[in-house]
């Protein structure tokens, strides 16, 4: 069971998205160790477990290896059961779940992270490194001397870039302020300490605000969302103490390989359902695919051996350095090919 495994966060502290996987162990008080990644490709301490995937965060429970926070943490739902140790932090009833549910969807599908990056101060360091510059470029697929991807949908440059995204993220903040915040609860399922639907909803907002100058001086501000800021100071005080009263150890990628190789697997091999996509491909356990995202990143093509799928997720066994583990993926918001070599000309 994957409770006597060894855990690994591969992360840097300024994604926004690691800090959901980050307060999730937190809140559960879950042990895990932390590999910490550049900002920008190589990542050579991934690259060695023979995963070409190159989004962060990625999570190993032993020897597989789980992409994309919302599998992570539905996956840490899964082999984590709560108990008196690990309490659990989900919603309970079926209103509830819906509502963290769509939440997820919110911060993520509608575009609001989308948007919350296109309103960072333009003086971030960052933004001043050619080297971050062209990394990101390659993670939205814009690679030189080829035709960029159409992008999800047509949004306007220059100066109305800024306040059309700053206008969609005010949004999703008006709707906490004015539903769930309203009756003046601490948590968004008025529970006496924060839960999945807190994490859900918050991450987007705080890391805005770990950002002087990001929320529009006119538009977003404390007076206009005092519930919301409160809800969030909140948030932070709680996660704060957690990350003191339980630090986690560091270590280095050869470390976490090591760890991660010499681990029993978290899960039986799930086999291959026949499902949609696999009979259209004819899809059978053993067969080569390529498995990657379809919103970014998705230049960096997962290929392996498929050992699992179903309507959830994907499974796949890839090589590296020094072995072979089981790479997760979700289906939401990725796509499975069959490998097909291409001829030579
Ligand atoms: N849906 C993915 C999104 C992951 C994502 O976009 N992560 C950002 C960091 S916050 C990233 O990988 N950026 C490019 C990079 O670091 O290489 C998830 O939930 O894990």
């Amino acid at each position: 069971m994957g409770s006597d495994l060894p855990i690994v966060l591969y992360h840097y502290v300024f994604s926004p998205v690691a800090r959901r996987v980050v307060w999730y162990l937190a809140l559960r008080n879950i042990p895990y160790s932390q590999c910490y990644q550049p900002p920008i490709l190589p990542r050579p301490d991934i690259a060695q477990l023979g995963i070409s995937y190159r989004r962060i965060p990625l999570l190993s429970i032993g020897r597989d290896v789980y992409l994309d926070s919302r599998l992570i943490i539905r996956k840490l739902e899964e082999l984590y059961p709560p108990s008196a140790a690990h309490p659990s932090i989900s919603a309970t009833t079926g209103d509830q779940k819906a509502i963290e549910r769509l939440l997820d969807f919110l911060m993520t599908d509608s575009g609001i992270f989308r948007n919350a990056t296109q309103i960072l101060p333009t003086n971030l360091p960052a933004f001043k490194d050619p080297a971050f510059l062209k990394d990101r470029a390659e993670l939205m697929g814009i690679v030189p001397g080829k035709t960029p991807p159409p992008q999800p949908t047509p949004a306007p440059n220059g100066k109305l870039r800024k306040p059309t995204a700053a206008a969609e993220v005010r949004d999703a903040m008006e709707l906490l302020e004015t539903t769930l915040l309203a009756d003046g609860r601490n948590w968004l399922l008025k529970t006496d300490t924060p839960t999945l639907a807190d994490i859900e909803a918050v991450w987007v907002f705080k890391w805005l605000t770990t950002m002087p100058g990001a929320f529009p001086a006119d538009t977003i501000t404390t007076q206009q969302f005092p519930k919301v800021f409160a809800w969030m100071d909140r948030f932070s005080k709680v996660v704060d103490a957690k990350a003191k009263e339980y630090p986690v150890e560091k270590i280095k990628g050869d470390a976490a390989a090591s760890k991660i190789l010499n681990a029993g697997y978290a899960e039986p091999e799930g086999g291959v359902e026949a499902e949609a996509v696999a009979t259209v491909q004819g899809l059978k356990r053993g067969d080569v695919v390529s498995v990657y995202p379809t919103d970014s990143g998705f230049n960096h093509k997962e290929k392996g051996t498929l050992v699992g799928l179903n309507s959830k997720e994907v499974v796949i066994e890839v090589e590296g350095k020094n072995g072979k583990v089981r790479v997760h993926a979700p289906r939401h918001g990725f796509a499975v090919e069959k490998f097909v070599e291409k001829a030579s000309l």
